[in-house]
């Protein structure tokens, strides 16, 4: 299979993963942090109907699914000091918010949004940095499910996405960034961060939408 013969496009269910990024409330939901920090969490809703889309087709053709989350442990062991010191805002991670601490693991915050559930079985991985890759067992998951396609989602398109496909493309994998399903509180990064995966024959990756990755994985499964 190559994501560059995506007209249509072309899955091999055994080896493609759906993997949804920090779909978190604290990210999504108004009073999160997020929306503390001033920002739109509207831009970033607008990628839950097409996760849901893609979690169902995902499902039902049997695929990998991998949900993660950003945060940290209670005592902040894992946060670098120059990630606590930033962020602009009044609040920072660990401090209480309305979900309870931002970016805590365990607190309602940090816990992804209902919509997105994860169902038993699908791992949830729990990582400390942008990118999925790092600090976590992601590249054994993938290794030992023989996975070497990653269907993308989640939030923010620049920052978590983007970095979880730069850190997976030089891991060898191919990426195909769901465009509908990712989302930023700023649309020229979303549109920039899309077109900076594509550019230059696929330096990244593919992107696609989750109509057409939905069809493919549906005619995949049939
Ligand atoms: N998940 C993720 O993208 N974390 C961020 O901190 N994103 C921002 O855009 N800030």
């Amino acid at each position: 299979m190559s994501l560059l013969d995506a007209e249509p496009l072309r899955l091999d269910v055994s080896s493609t993963a759906l993997i949804i990024i920090d779909m978190q409330r604290d990210f999504l939901e108004p009073g999160g942090f997020g929306a503390m920090l001033g920002n739109d969490v509207s831009l970033l809703r607008s990628a839950i109907a097409p996760c849901q889309a893609l979690l169902a087709a995902a499902r039902a053709a049997g695929l990998l699914i991998i949900h993660t989350r950003e945060g940290h442990r209670p005592d902040l062991s894992d946060a670098p000091p120059s990630k606590l010191a930033r962020g602009g805002g009044p609040k920072h991670i660990g401090d209480p918010g309305p979900m309870g601490r931002i970016l805590i693991r365990g607190e309602p915050g940090h816990g992804i949004v209902p919509e997105l559930a994860p169902a038993p079985g699908e791992p949830v991985l729990d990582k400390p940095g942008k990118g999925a890759f790092y600090q976590t067992d992601l590249a054994l998951i993938l290794a030992n499910a023989g996975i070497r396609t990653l269907l993308v989602a989640g939030v923010t398109t620049e920052v978590c996405v983007h970095t979880t496909v730069r850190e997976a493309n030089d891991r060898g994998y191919e990426c195909m960034v769901v465009s509908d399903a990712v989302g930023s509180y700023f649309p020229e990064f979303h549109r920039v961060a899309l077109a900076m995966i594509t550019a230059q024959g696929g330096i990244f990756g593919w992107v696609s939408d989750s109509a057409r990755v939905c069809a493919a994985l549906t005619r995949a499964a049939a």
